[in-house]
């Protein structure tokens, strides 16, 4: 036993050693032979080092990459990071709180999501039961509510002072920032109720959307991980742009837009304006590129500048993994962006801030 895992040992100093010589740390490998020093893993958008610490405490004793995807959300639902993710934040155009997730299980190419859900705290876990208890992939607002519920959750008001007092505000400032395009009386100056202008169209300005991202509703949880099996698998939660028009579901709740895994490759995670990620897909992109052969930096990297060659303004942010644990991540236009993991051998969980393309 002693000799094997000596050789064990040895081995991997080789290969590691070989590998950065050569530059091409992993490349050639699949995920069966992995024995990466960097896995299990977790990596989460922004700096929610609680979070992932829920999450690490799952994988580091053997648990599955899916539970500590979902335990990582959930933890974050609880603690309702920075008031975007989970209830009580980012209240729609109604004032109320709902909520989008989605988990995927990188093994079974199987995903379970939750869009625009009402009344009920722990999304994440809900799209998990999609996930495991349906042959369905997204189920939707009041409805899904009412799976929730036959699924054991318990249905209760998602609004806080805090929320409501956004709301309030939001109110009394003639109903800004807005989401309404096209639309009388003028959504720049006026709350609804709106009436579509006939006749000419004016094109979409993104930079409005951008105006409408700002420091307190772009928190959302983009998750991946990757057990002690080499299974990967990712998620997302949040609850979505704040203000947004009741019935809006965003990239979180969607599988290749705000998170996509497979095992052998690896999985990636967003945040961001969904209404502009969803149109692009960019955790899906991320890992089809990684599949070709690009590491998890150049695969991010390329997702969001696609993203950011049609919408110049697009504020957004990916994490990106391969099966090694090898982690990339690329941000456009924010100036506080971070990310936070923890893989074997740190002291403990780790945030960075991350420098993000301006241009
Ligand atoms: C959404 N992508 O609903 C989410 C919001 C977000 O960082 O990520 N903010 O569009």
């Amino acid at each position: 036993m002693a000799v094997c895992v000596n050789v064990y040992t040895v081995c991997v100093a080789i290969t590691v050693c070989i590998s950065l010589i050569s530059g091409e740390l992993y490349k050639k490998d699949s995920y069966r032979t992995i024995k990466s020093p960097w896995i299990p893993l977790v990596l989460t958008t922004w700096g929610y080092r609680d979070a992932v610490k829920a999450g690490w405490n799952v994988i580091k004793n053997g648990n599955s990459a899916l539970d500590a995807v979902e335990a990582t959300g959930h933890s974050c639902e609880m603690a309702q990071c920075r008031h975007t993710v989970g209830f009580g934040g980012s209240p729609d155009e109604s004032g109320e709180t709902t909520l989008d997730a989605v988990i995927m299980d990188g093994n079974t190419h199987n995903v379970g999501g939750v869009g625009g859900i009402r009344r009920i705290k722990q999304a994440i876990s809900v799209a998990r039961k999609v996930l495991d208890n349906t042959d369905h992939s997204l189920l939707v607002g009041d409805a899904a509510t009412k799976f929730a519920v036959q699924m054991g959750f318990k249905e209760e008001n998602l609004t806080t002072p805090y929320s409501e007092n956004l709301w309030d505000t939001w109110g009394k400032n003639k109903c800004q920032p807005n989401f309404r395009e096209n639309v009388k009386p003028d959504p720049r100056k006026s709350c609804g109720p709106y009436h579509p202008i006939n006749g000419q169209q004016q094109q979409q300005r993104v930079s409005k959307i951008m105006d409408n991202i700002d420091a307190d509703n772009h928190d959302t949880i983009g998750i991946v991980a990757i057990d002690s099996k080499g299974n990967i698998a990712s998620g997302a939660s949040t609850n979505g742009l704040t203000y947004k028009i009741p019935g809006r579901v965003g990239d979180s709740a969607v599988a290749g837009a705000g998170a996509y895994a497979e095992n052998g490759v690896g999985a990636a995670a967003c945040t961001g304006n969904g209404d502009v990620m969803m149109r692009f897909l960019p955790s899906h992109t991320a890992v089809i590129l990684m599949k070709t052969g690009l590491s998890p930096q150049e695969a991010a990297e390329s997702a969001i500048k696609i993203i950011k060659k049609k919408y110049p303004d697009f504020m957004g942010a990916i994490v990106a993994a391969d099966a090694k644990g090898n982690i990339g991540t690329y941000c456009h236009l924010w100036t506080d962006f971070q990310i936070t993991y923890m893989m074997p051998g740190l002291p403990d969980i780790q945030v960075k801030n991350v420098t993000c393309s301006m241009n």
